[in-house]
């Protein structure tokens, strides 16, 4: 069932994932449609700005030869590397100063793919008096699908707007979806 979008209020916070240079056009990791979501998420930031909410942007920050490079036996191809333009946000986002950055995967033997697992997220989240999030960003398949499960495991009430998010592949989002959904995230279509 398509859950309605929500509007950020106090006791929520806005999430927004890895939208970074390498996972953008022509980076090493590229998203199809990766830079559409930018100007979606730049409204919700405002929207957030506007409420007074907790905004938080994770970035991949991966050391060199970190083990989900090719090169190193994972996955993907090196992406992401610390202090490299590719690990940059995207050149349009607009995060305000007070934005609250996570950076993840830094630890060189293993991936870290949620932002709310070994970061201490969650908690400083709860701290702040947050009990919903709103997630959005890249990967759908990926980063935002370990997010999401984590946060509902985390007691959040969750919800994922997919106008704000892309999947690396397509049947890798539908599955994302599938899962988020039955794992009780609100996955709003619209
Ligand atoms: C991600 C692939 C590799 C993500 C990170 O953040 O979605 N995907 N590293
Ligand atoms: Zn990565």
């Amino acid at each position: 069932m398509a859950s309605e979008a929500m509007r950020l209020t106090p006791g929520d916070a806005l999430i927004v994932l890895d939208v970074q240079r390498d996972f953008c056009a022509g980076g090493a990791l590229e998203v199809s449609g990766a830079d559409k979501i930018v100007s979606v998420v730049n409204e919700l930031i405002e929207e957030a700005v506007a409420a007074g909410v907790p905004i938080v942007a994770s970035r991949d920050w991966h050391p060199i030869g970190h083990a989900s490079f090719r090169d190193c036996g994972g996955p993907w191809p090196a992406h992401c590397v610390q202090g490299s333009a590719g690990a940059q946000f995207h050149p349009d986002l607009r995060l305000p100063e007070r934005a609250i950055i996570v950076s993840k995967g830094e630890s060189l033997e293993r991936d870290q793919l949620s932002a709310l697992n070994g970061t201490g997220l969650a908690e400083r989240l709860r701290r702040l008096g947050v009990r919903r999030l709103l997630i959005v960003g890249l990967a759908l398949d990926v980063c935002v699908l370990e997010t999401a499960l984590d946060a509902v495991s985390e007691g959040f009430e969750t919800h994922v707007r997919l106008s704000g998010a892309r999947a690396i592949t397509p049947e890798g989002g539908r599955d994302a979806v599938e899962k988020m959904r039955k794992a009780g995230v609100f996955v709003e279509d619209g």
